[in-house]
């Protein structure tokens, strides 16, 4: 696992409760005592459009930073001007501990895992349920992605005017994740962002899935002003044109603090380094029938306690069966 220097690495959420918003406590930093707090809400070309007081602001990675990156959903510490105005540029000192990550593999374009988006609560998992085709390979990977990151997942069903959610809803129905089926009616008279805004509340959520889902019509409904406030903003202040979507994008919710973030059509995960424990975890029903286990048990093997806590009936075998799929998932090399 690769340090950079004194500061903290995204990794380390894995043995630490999240502090966000606490001061640091490495001698480092009260440098920028005086910096301001802000968010990540976008990155283009080494630019990041950072939220700071309710203004929008362009920044770059101050040198001190190294090699660390700032991701969508940062919360970072920025100096220099943070006016918002043309041609100015803010410099990012600090990024803020991270609560969660969320990873994509390397692919043949990028030989480096990355972070997508940084401290996201949720995982919306968005699957047509035709055109394209669903994919259970995938949600399986999204799934376990998100109970390895700490992010609580949701299904979120789209196109139902095309194909019934029936097969699907089978497959995942013993996971016990919360789900929501919308079709193009619903999206057009808005009780579809409605009913996903339910799920989204106060909640910084991340919508993840194969492009062409319906990923960016559902955030749309879900925000309509916003991504041409944010991108529209970055337009003007950086000359450059249409913004890409090769990166994220945060884009708050009206309500009440909550956050959307559109991806990109991430098509996979890195489940390398996924410890299986943290996948049970998500499964509290089985989680104290491990005890029984030999040590770094696989928990797919003969002497695996799982299966006789199940057999005694503390457990639906179908979860257990549900466990050993996810688990399983890491094995496979397949994108979806
Ligand atoms: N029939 C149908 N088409 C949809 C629905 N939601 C989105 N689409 C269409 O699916 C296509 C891809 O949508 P988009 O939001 O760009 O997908 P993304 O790549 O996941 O962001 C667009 O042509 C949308 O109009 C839906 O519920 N029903
Ligand atoms: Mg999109
Ligand atoms: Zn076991």
């Amino acid at each position: 696992m690769r340090r950079y220097g004194k500061h903290t690495d995204e990794d380390d959420i894995r043995s630490r409760p999240n502090r966000r918003g606490n001061r640091p406590r490495t001698n480092i930093r009260p440098k920028h005592e005086d910096a301001a707090e802000g968010m990540v809400l976008t990155v283009d070309r080494g630019r990041l459009t950072c939220l700071v007081d309710g203004r929008t602001i362009l920044a770059m990675k101050a040198r001190e930073l190294g090699r660390k990156a700032a991701v969508v959903g940062d919360q970072v510490a920025l100096v220099g001007d943070l006016s918002g105005k043309k041609d100015t540029l803010a410099r990012i000192v600090r990024i803020e501990k991270r609560s969660s990550v969320l990873r994509r593999t390397a692919d043949d374009d990028d030989p480096y895992e990355r972070v997508v988006v940084a401290n996201a609560d949720q995982l919306a998992i968005v699957t047509a349920l035709a055109d394209p085709e669903p994919r259970p390979r995938l949600i399986d990977r999204c799934l376990v992605a998100a109970f390895d990151g700490g992010l609580e997942p949701l299904l979120v069903m789209t196109k139902s005017d095309l194909a019934p959610p029936d097969k699907l809803l089978e497959l995942y129905g013993d996971l016990d994740i919360p789900y929501v089926v919308t079709s193009r009616e619903e999206l057009e008279s808005g009780g579809a962002a409605d009913r996903v805004r339910t799920f989204l509340d106060g909640r910084v959520t991340a919508f993840v899935g194969h492009s062409g889902v319906g990923k960016t019509t559902l955030v749309n409904a879900l925000v309509p002003e916003e991504r041409r406030r944010v991108t529209g903003h970055v337009n003007a202040v950086t000359g450059r044109g249409r913004h890409t979507t090769t990166s994220a994008l945060a884009l708050p919710l009206a309500s009440d603090g909550g956050w959307v973030v559109d991806t990109p059509g991430v098509r996979s995960f890195g489940l390398a380094h996924i410890d299986p424990s943290r996948v049970i975890h998500a499964f509290p029903d089985l989680e104290p029938g491990t005890e029984g286990c030999p040590r770094a048990c696989s928990h797919d093997e003969p002497d695996c306690a799982l299966d006789a806590w199940v057999a005694d009936g503390h457990a639906d075998p179908a979860r257990l069966y549900s466990l050993r799929r996810l688990l399983a998932t890491r094995e496979r090399t397949e994108g979806d």
